[in-house]
């Protein structure tokens, strides 16, 4: 619409504090070879890249932290950190008038992305992932945060201190989840009881992508002022998407992910967005990266014609 033309601010956030896979730190390089700012450019947007927050190894930290334990987050002080400064950074891209674009790092990252675009703003999110992210620290079967951030988000009050917890970013009833496929059964019931509206990887197979990601969008969008895009990788079928940490059969193909990004577009209230859980470790030849690229470049607004 018009001569006003977007400008993307990339920004790195190079993290696998969140999950029992290495290598999805290597994330935001592999994006950016798989062509990031060139697929902007195809999209008529102007990008300017603000390079990768320092991030700490996890051999580096503690091994506190490390140690796997039932009803416990992993890295809990490395994630808040990492996430505040990437809050800051977030807030301060879409104050500058650009629209940021987050590269995990896996998804823990959101907490971060999500409480800096909602820090001037109410906010809705679309969340575009096989898992619902709902555990909390007392429901997680793992102990890894990637399984957490909507329930971060949403203020759970179950974090110990932690500064997300006092201030939630989202509202529920401004929040879908797109492609829903794997849950935990304590998951499955915060689900059930909260406000969050799932669209099922089932519903989506009886009434097409397209409706309901329109349905989705409206959710986000209802009495807010814009929303926030959560693209996890893993929402994709493994046979396009094999380099993610946490891959479940039966996602969505190729032109159902182009065609819903192309609807973002079209909608366009993104006010940021972030692609998450790239595992190059695990890819073959970039291709999850690549797509990642390609469907951001969709979301942005590229066109065929
Ligand atoms: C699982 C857990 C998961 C990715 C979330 C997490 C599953 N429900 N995988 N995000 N990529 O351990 O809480
Ligand atoms: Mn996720
Ligand atoms: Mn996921
Ligand atoms: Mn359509």
């Amino acid at each position: 619409v018009g001569e006003r033309r977007q400008s993307v601010r990339i920004i790195g956030a190079p993290t696998d504090y969140g999950q029992d896979r290495r290598g999805v730190d290597m994330g935001p390089s592999a994006i950016r070879y798989g062509g990031l700012s060139e697929g902007l450019s195809e999209a008529g947007v102007d990008d300017e890249d603000a390079g990768d927050l320092l991030v700490p190894r996890a051999e580096e930290r503690d091994a506190q932290y490390r140690t796997p334990s039932k009803g416990k987050a992993k890295f809990l002080r490395e994630t808040e950190d990492v996430c505040s400064r990437l809050a800051t950074e977030v807030r301060e891209s879409i104050a500058d008038g650009y629209t940021p674009l987050v590269l995990g790092g896996d998804h823990s990252v959101a907490i971060g992305t999500v409480s800096g675009s909602a820090a001037d703003a109410e906010i809705g999110a679309i969340w575009f992932d096989a898992h619902g992210d709902l555990n909390t620290p007392t429901t997680t079967p793992s102990g890894n945060v990637h399984g957490m951030p909507l329930a971060a988000l949403l203020g759970v009050k179950e974090w110990d201190g932690v500064d997300w917890a006092n201030a939630p970013s989202l509202s529920p009833e401004n929040v879908a989840i797109v492609g829903l496929r794997s849950v935990d059964d304590a998951e499955r019931e915060l689900l059930r009881d909260s406000e969050i509206t799932a669209f099922t990887m089932s519903e989506i197979d009886d009434r097409g992508l397209d409706e309901v990601v329109d349905d989705a969008l409206a959710i986000a969008n209802n009495g807010t002022e814009g929303y926030h895009v959560s693209l996890d990788l893993d929402w994709l079928d493994p046979t396009i998407a094999p380099g993610v940490g946490t891959p479940v059969r039966g996602g969505v193909d190729y032109r159902e992910a182009h065609h819903a990004m192309e609807q973002v577009a079209v909608d366009g209230g993104m006010r940021s967005m972030e692609l998450v859980e790239v595992n190059p470790t695990l890819d073959q030849h970039n291709e999850t990266a690549e797509l990642a690229v390609e469907l951001a470049a969709s979301a942005f607004g590229k066109r065929i014609l």
